[in-house]
């Protein structure tokens, strides 16, 4: 059992973690206690090369201060060599007699940790206040397991399926609470990505606003896919943060370099022909449907080709729920197997 100070300690040490930027590497934050429960130090992990939060935490100690002392870590120890050295062995080498971790790391080349502390005879804890550090971690951890960013497809449909009259015109099929709910999602995104085609008709901002016209402090980057010319007038480029351009059509390319980058959520509101091919090529972890009680017939269909002839190669989902918006709609689902 984790003692109240360890609990406390817990608290402080993700908030440290919160310091450090969200990035290729975990956000981690460390705070070491004497036996009796005083914070002796504190360390947080600064991104990709530099000190783990414990090797951080240790470094503002004399030689033998931590001996007998108990870390407190967000993530179990590291056990491996990368841009660093592992961390269990700096805590074996510091004489600390207890480690108490919220969350295991997912990470197979660094994980190990744990077991290499208790076979040095340490005592050792895990899982404490996990439920907080997943809040903080959870971005990061779909990416170890993935091996690239988690996905979020959302397109807005009239109840017959398009995304569009005619005439290609769509602005606007779902009404304001629709729309405000997309732009707090839009918040929460590392990316956005649209197509140029969708670029070039529509010329959206792509920026996460309020309904008084406000930006969210936080702002998702955006990315343009698409082999056409974007305008040096377009929206897009007056965005906060530079946009990205790739004129590749090949998505894993694209995942792989915003991986590369630390983007750990994309939201892709690119229209039918982007949205299609992420869920052609099974990328759509979630999809968010926006449907509205508007018939628009036609061939402007939210969906084209996803590689779908037969029913049997149909893409099964699973309705996670189905929540009303004003008039409208959100049907969020997840491929049946996920
Ligand atoms: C820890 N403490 O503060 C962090 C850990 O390339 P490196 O050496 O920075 O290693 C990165 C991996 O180490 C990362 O993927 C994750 O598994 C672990 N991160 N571990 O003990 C820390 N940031
Ligand atoms: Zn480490």
């Amino acid at each position: 059992m984790a003692t109240t100070a360890e609990l406390e300690a817990m608290r402080h040490a993700l908030r440290l973690a919160r310091r450090g930027p969200r990035g290729v590497n975990p956000q981690v934050g460390s705070v070491i206690l004497s036996p009796a429960g005083d914070v002796l130090a504190e360390g947080w992990h600064r991104g990709a090369g530099t000190a783990h939060a414990e090797v951080d935490a240790l470094s503002k100690l004399e030689p033998g201060a931590a001996r007998g002392a108990t870390a407190v870590v967000t993530l179990e120890p590291c056990n491996h060599t990368g841009r660093t050295g592992p961390c269990a062995v700096a805590l074996i080498e510091a004489g600390v007699a207890r480690v108490v971790y919220a969350i295991a790391d997912p990470n197979a080349a660094a994980a190990g940790g744990a077991e290499r502390l208790r076979a040095a005879g340490v005592e050792v804890e895990g899982a404490v206040l996990v439920d907080d550090a997943m809040d903080l971690l959870r971005g990061w951890i779909d990416v170890q397991r993935l091996r690239r960013p988690r996905v979020t497809v959302k397109w807005a449909q009239s109840l017959d399926g398009r995304a569009a009259a005619a005439d290609g015109t769509s602005q606007w099929i779902t009404g304001p609470e629709a729309r405000a709910d997309v732009h707090r999602r839009r918040a929460e995104a590392d990316a956005i990505v649209v197509g140029t085609g969708t670029l070039l008709a529509d010329d959206p901002a792509l920026t996460a606003r309020r309904s008084d016209g406000s930006l969210y402090d936080t702002q998702p980057r955006p990315v343009v896919i698409g082999s056409a010319e974007v305008p040096t007038d377009a929206a897009v480029r007056r965005h906060p943060i530079d946009p990205l351009f790739f004129p590749t059509r090949d998505l894993d390319t694209v995942l792989a370099d915003l991986r590369e980058r630390g983007v750990q959520r994309v939201f892709v509101e690119g229209g039918p022909t982007l949205a299609s091919a992420f869920v052609r090529a099974g990328l759509a972890d979630e999809m968010l449907v926006y449907v509205a009680p508007v018939l628009l017939g036609g061939d402007r269909l939210a969906l084209g080709d996803i590689g779908v002839s037969t029913i049997a190669d149909a893409h099964r989902l699973r309705a996670a729920s189905v929540t009303p918006l004003g008039d409208d709609l959100l049907v969020v689902a997840h491929p049946a197997v996920e």
